[in-house]
């Protein structure tokens, strides 16, 4: 139960740990029959947005400004992506990426609940931006992690330079940890997806469960370990830009 007075939330310059005891919800311009928690934004230093979207019965997300990209994960119920005349349900677990400048719709018939991640796109030169992706993470490729191969790694985006930022899902099993802390110029935007942990950034060590939201800024020193169950997150990072 949760103590008057107290959060597990923690905000800290270089990062942010946002608990559901702490989340406060308002829709954002555009919503329809849907409100937001918005974890991580430009406010805390973060070159992009991450928020929780949720959605009533005829629900609807806003339209993203000129040069926005989208990325979204859908946590339970369903929404309609809809591109021109073309037309896809995202269940449970199914996810999209929107480069910047594709008209669409998100819109649902019941409840449901989504990641929200949206960046101005850093175009790459004269590489093209990328096309849209949809897939669902149950049928994304299960590597393991290069140092720690007993951490299951799932790239949801395609290795492409067009791409500017990757979108991981990292599944421990239990008692397992990250083989270092890492300490690195990207930035992350983490979801807990199930289980529990414990988190380290910077030397604060947090216990962390499914639901919580973690901002890393730049060389935010993080590490973690999952406790006794299965545990796992969906993990944003900034890829392939030159950091100048
Ligand atoms: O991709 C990553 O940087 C990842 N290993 N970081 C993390 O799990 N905190
Ligand atoms: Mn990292």
């Amino acid at each position: 139960m949760q103590r008057l007075g107290f959060t597990r939330s923690k905000i800290r310059p270089n990062y942010t740990l946002h608990t559901p005891d702490a989340f406060v919800r308002a829709p954002l311009p555009g919503m329809r029959n849907a409100t937001a928690i918005v974890h991580i934004s430009p406010h805390l230093g973060a070159k992009f947005t991450q928020y929780t979207a949720e959605l009533q019965a005829g629900g609807e997300l806003g339209v993203l400004p000129t040069g926005f990209s989208r990325f979204v994960y859908v946590h339970g119920g369903s929404v309609r992506l809809t591109v021109g005349t073309n037309q896809r349900t995202l269940q449970s677990a199914g996810y999209a990426y929107l480069p910047p400048g594709l008209s669409h719709t998100l819109t649902s018939d019941d409840v449901a609940r989504l990641t929200v991640i949206e960046k101005p796109y850093v175009p790459l030169g004269e590489v093209p931006a990328p096309d849209f992706v949809i897939g669902n993470a149950s049928e994304v490729l299960v590597k393991p992690l290069p140092g720690e191969d007993r951490i299951d790694l799932q790239t949801l985006l395609p290795d492409h330079p067009a791409f500017d930022f990757a979108v991981n899902v990292m599944t421990y099993p239990p008692g397992v940890t990250l083989p270092f802390v890492e300490i690195h110029v990207m930035e992350h935007g983490l979801v807990m997806l199930q289980g529990e942990g414990v988190y380290l950034l910077n030397e604060d060590h947090h216990a962390v469960k499914a639901g919580d939201v973690i901002y890393m800024a730049p060389y935010c020193p993080q590490w973690f370990t999952s406790s006794n169950g299965v545990s796992g997150y969906l993990i944003y990072k900034d890829v392939n830009r030159h950091p100048h």
